[in-house]
C-alpha cells in the first residue's frame, strides 16, 4: 500500500489518523526492514498452502540432548535451516541465495533468528519462485525428544505440490541437522542406568585420590515422577531408597567387600570433589527402588587427580 498517496485522498481528519496507524503497522511488520519480505498470510486465498513436518532429533535421556544444543547447531550452518549446501552460519537478517533449478531467479530468502524461542522464520523475497512464502523452523521438546517442527504457509504458484513435497525437502534438510546432531553430541564415559536396583559402573579409587565427580543427563523416574536430573525431584519419599535424599538424586559410595546393599552411601547430585577415605570400587545409585518403570541414564565423568 502506498501510504503517501491514499493518505492525500482522505479529507476526513479521523480517517487520515487511521490510514496512519495502519502504514505504522504495515512498517512494524517488515521484518529486517526489507519491504520485499511478507510477514502475515490470508488463509482464505485461492493459491494458500501450508504444511508442518516434524521430525525427531534426539531423545531427552541422552546427555546433552537439549534444545540450546540443538539450536545452536541448526545456527551454524546455513543448510540446516533451508535446502541448500551452504555451510556458513546463519545470522539474523542473511540473505541467502537458494538458485532453485527451473526458470526462475536466484531464489533469495531472509532470515529472522529468535534465540529465546529456539526459532528461525526465513522469508521468500519477491526474486524467491515461491514468493511471497514463509517458514518457520521450531526446536521444540515433545514426548521424550528434541524434535524440529517446520511450519509453512505461503502465497505463491504450485501451492498443492509445495505443501506435498514440504515432507520430503524438510526430511533431507532435517537428516543433515540430525547427523551432526549426534556427531556432536558429548560422548559419556559412564553411563548409570535408571533401570538398575543397585549400584552400577565400578571404578577403583585408592584412599587418599582426590576424585571429581560431575553428573549429567535426565532419568525418567516413571509415569507419574517424570524425568529428573543427578539433583533428583521432589516428590514423596515412598519410593526412596534414602527418604532424606530427592527422589532420583544420584549416590555414590566407594565399595568394600561385606557391604550390604544400602551401606556407606553418600550424596553426589550434579557433581562433589572429594577424597577418598578408604580404597575400594567407586559406585553409583539412583534413588529409586522402583527402577522398573524408569527409562534414561545419567552420565557420570569421574576425574582422579591423584593422591598429591
Ligand atoms: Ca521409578
Amino acid at each position: 500500500m502506498n501510504c503517501q498517496k491514499s493518505s492525500f485522498l482522505i479529507i476526513v481528519s479521523s480517517l487520515i489518523v487511521a490510514i496512519g496507524a495502519f502504514c505504522e503497522k504495515a512498517i512494524a511488520l517488515s521484518p529486517c526492514n526489507d519491504n520485499q519480505l511478507q510477514a502475515s498470510y490470508n488463509s482464505s486465498s485461492s493459491s494458500y498452502h501450508e504444511y508442518t513436518v516434524e521430525n525427531k532429533v534426539c531423545s531427552i535421556d541422552l546427555p546433552g540432548c537439549t534444545q540450546d544444543f540443538v539450536f545452536n547447531i541448526m545456527l551454524s550452518q546455513v543448510r540446516f535451516i533451508a535446502p541448500t549446501d551452504q555451510v556458513t552460519p546463519v545470522q539474523n537478517c542473511k540473505i541467502t541465495i537458494l538458485d532453485i533449478p527451473g526458470p526462475f531467479g536466484e531464489d533469495p530468502i531472509r532470515t529472522t533468528v529468535n534465540q529465546n524461542q529456539y526459532s528461525i522464520t526465513n522469508y521468500t523475497r519477491e526474486d524467491h519462485a515461491l514468493h511471497p512464502g514463509i517458514v518457520n523452523r521450531t526446536v521444540i521438546e515433545k514426548d521424550g525428544h528434541i524434535v524440529i517442527s517446520t511450519f509453512g504457509e505461503g502465497e505463491g504458484i504450485l501451492p498443492t505440490i509445495n505443501e506435498n513435497q514440504a515432507p520430503d525437502l524438510w526430511g533431507d534438510v532435517d537428516r543433515g541437522l540430525i547427523r551432526e546432531v549426534r556427531l556432536r553430541l558429548p560422548t559419556c564415559t559412564n553411563k548409570i542406568s535408571g533401570a538398575y536396583q543397585f549400584a552400577n559402573e565400578s571404578i577403583s579409587v585408592n584412599a587418599g585420590d582426590k576424585i571429581r565427580i560431575r553428573a549429567s543427563g535426565s532419568i525418567r523416574l516413571g509415569l507419574f515422577a517424570g524425568s529428573a536430573s543427578p539433583a533428583g525431584i521432589s516428590y514423596g519419599t515412598s519410593y526412596n531408597h534414602f527418604s532424606n535424599a530427592l527422589h532420583g538424586h544420584l549416590l555414590g559410595r566407594i565399595f568394600q567387600p561385606g557391604m550390604q546393599d544400602l551401606e556407606g552411601w553418600f550424596s553426589v547430585g550434579n557433581g562433589i570433589d572429594m577424597v577418598a577415605e578408604v580404597s575400594g570400587m567407586l559406585e553409583f545409585l539412583v534413588n529409586d527402588s522402583d527402577p522398573q518403570n524408569n527409562s534414561g541414564a545419567f552420565c557420570v565423568e569421574i576425574e582422579n587427580l591423584g593422591s598429591g
